[in-house]
């Protein structure tokens, strides 16, 4: 592995960072998924969220009964390949050696994972997000190369049960007023009613676990169309 993630893709292509502007397109609707997430099928649930228009994907095997070894790997590989064929970045939360041997388009940290320049340097022009609470903790993420940064829980959820105290909005203007211009991501609770007022209060996308996997899959791909239509309004 040379350390470049997926260099082959349009997203980073010869090692190169993905752009602001595209980040920013590709953190609309971003879904972020496991199997212990899932309702349904979490191939199902991922085709009919591209189909619906997801512009991002993270894989987050995590939580009761999260799959393991050699069978967390095969549904990675199932669910980069879903990604590839809609032309969505793939992205591996927290596990960096998965990442590079998936050959995924980038990593997502937490401030309790790995250090992020140490990732950036792992995974060269891989798209690299980190998990950011404060404003301390975004100037050094910015500093270590981070591409964006996730800001959450905005709002209660069920769905991480280490989860920081509530945010609320306020987190987002008071980043951007301190000068903090990376792509933003809100995360933590976010539902079709709430998308369009944490893109108002300065993110450029929202991520989301339950109002997107959380469904029956035959929902999924409408539930992606309505948050899209949200995000643009
Ligand atoms: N990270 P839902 S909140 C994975 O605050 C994750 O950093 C969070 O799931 C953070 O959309 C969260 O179901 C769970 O609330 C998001």
């Amino acid at each position: 592995m040379d350390g470049h993630i997926n260099s082959g893709s349009r997203f980073n292509a010869h090692g190169r960072k993905i752009s602001a502007d595209v980040m920013r397109e590709c953190l609309k609707v971003y879904l972020v998924i496991g199997s212990a997430n899932c309702q349904d099928d979490p191939l199902y649930v991922i085709r009919e969220a591209l189909a619906g228009g997801a512009t991002m994907v993270q894989y987050r095997e995590k939580g009761d009964g999260s799959l393991t070894g050699a069978a967390r790997i095969k549904l990675g590989l199932q669910l980069q390949e879903l990604c590839r064929k809609a032309g969505v970045p793939f992205i591996i939360n927290d596990d960096v050696e998965l990442a590079l041997q998936l050959q995924a388009d980038g990593v997502h940290i937490g401030q309790e994972d790995a250090d992020a320049e140490w990732v950036r340097s792992r995974i060269g022009g891989g798209i690299l997000g980190v998990s950011v609470h404060r404003l301390e903790e975004a100037k050094r993420a910015v500093q270590q190369g981070a591409d964006y940064l996730g800001i959450g829980p905005i709002y209660p959820t069920s769905s991480k049960p280490d989860a920081h105290a509530v945010h609320g909005l306020q987190i987002l203007p008071g980043l951007r007023q301190a000068g903090i211009h990376l792509p933003l991501v809100g995360i933590g609770g976010i539902t079709l009613e709430r998308a369009g007022e944490v893109i108002s209060a300065g993110a450029d996308g929202i991520a989301v676990i339950s109002a997107v996997a959380g469904l029956p899959g035959d929902q999924v791909r409408n539930a992606v169309q309505q948050l899209r239509t949200r995000i643009n309004r």
